[in-house]
């Protein structure tokens, strides 16, 4: 008898799935929000899931990490107050944190459980927690964007699960346009929003709305996330008052430690496939 262990994702309504060879499972809770499993596997490293769907793998991860803070923050003028919205296993902060202009990284994270179990499991990834310039509230990152005084942060990054539960909010008009309040003049936004392949609705939706609520230029970053749902993911883009060619090019030139993002890819990633040409 096998007993090969395999963690599957299946994605029901495209009739497909994700597998990824598992040696052991490290860990399961309940969360008061979710259910937060560890699997070590045994190609990608450690394995975060949530719900049963995969947040995180040691692998792969920079590609999404890199993407949904350095196009952002290259495209401000200059970058001193970033607030993360969910992002609770600290890769992105930590890749916010590698900007040394900015001078405070604000996480609000809904599920402090996410970010105990990362501390223990992907040390990696939180290995800028402790740095001064980081603050972490454990509260729904809606509520916090709407509470925000105006003009409070300079590029918000909402690194959130997909659009269902207490994520659904996140990706709707009125979310975009409390960043837009929340945000000073120059701002940046960046949300994840999901697979250029299965959710190209989603994709446009997101552009919509970003514009409906008041983002003068507005698109998206494409890049690979073995990891995700077909393998393809995006980012969408609002600026507030700076135009879509906004990019600090010599500074991301002079950029060093990422593996995926550089000052060409700043530029290929924005290049649409043509079905979601505008
Ligand atoms: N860095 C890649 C991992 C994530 S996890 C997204 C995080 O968003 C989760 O930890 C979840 O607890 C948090 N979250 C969800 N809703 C909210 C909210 N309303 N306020 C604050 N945090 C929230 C991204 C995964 C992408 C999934 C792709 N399939």
């Amino acid at each position: 008898m096998s007993t090969e262990l395999w963690y599957t994702e299946r994605y029901e309504e495209h009739g497909a799935a994700l597998s990824l060879k598992i040696r052991e499972v490290l860990h399961r809770e309940q969360s008061p929000h979710q259910t937060i499993e560890i699997f070590e596997t045994e190609r990608f490293g450690t394995l975060m899931t949530l719900d049963g769907l995969v947040m995180v793998t040691d692998r792969d991860n920079f590609l999404y990490h890199e993407m949904m803070s350095h196009p952002a923050l290259f495209t401000h003028p200059a970058p001193k107050r970033v607030l993360i919205i969910g992002g609770g296993d600290c890769g992105t902060l930590r890749e916010v944190l590698r900007h040394r202009e900015v001078e405070e990284v604000v996480q609000v994270e809904l599920d402090e459980r996410v970010t105990r179990v990362a501390e223990r499991f992907f040390p990696a990834l939180c290995e800028k927690n402790g740095d001064a310039r980081a603050r972490f509230h454990f509260a729904d990152g809606i509520t916090w964007v709407k509470e925000a005084e105006a003009g409070r942060y300079d590029v918000i990054i909402v690194d959130s699960t997909d659009p269902v539960g207490p994520a659904a909010g996140l990706f709707a008009m009125d979310f975009y346009a409390a960043c837009h309040h929340a945000l000073a003049d120059r701002g940046v936004l960046v949300a994840q929003s999901e697979s250029p392949l299965l959710h190209a609705e989603l994709i446009r939706q997101c552009q919509q709305r970003m514009t409906e609520a008041g983002f003068d230029a507005v698109n998206s970053v494409y890049f690979p996330q073995f990891c995700y749902p077909s393998g393809w993911w995006s980012g969408t883009l609002g600026r507030k008052g700076l135009a879509m060619e906004a990019f600090r090019a010599a500074d991301a030139q002079a950029f060093t430690g990422t593996q995926y993002y550089h000052a060409g890819m700043h530029h290929a990633a924005q290049v649409a496939p043509a079905f979601l040409l505008p």
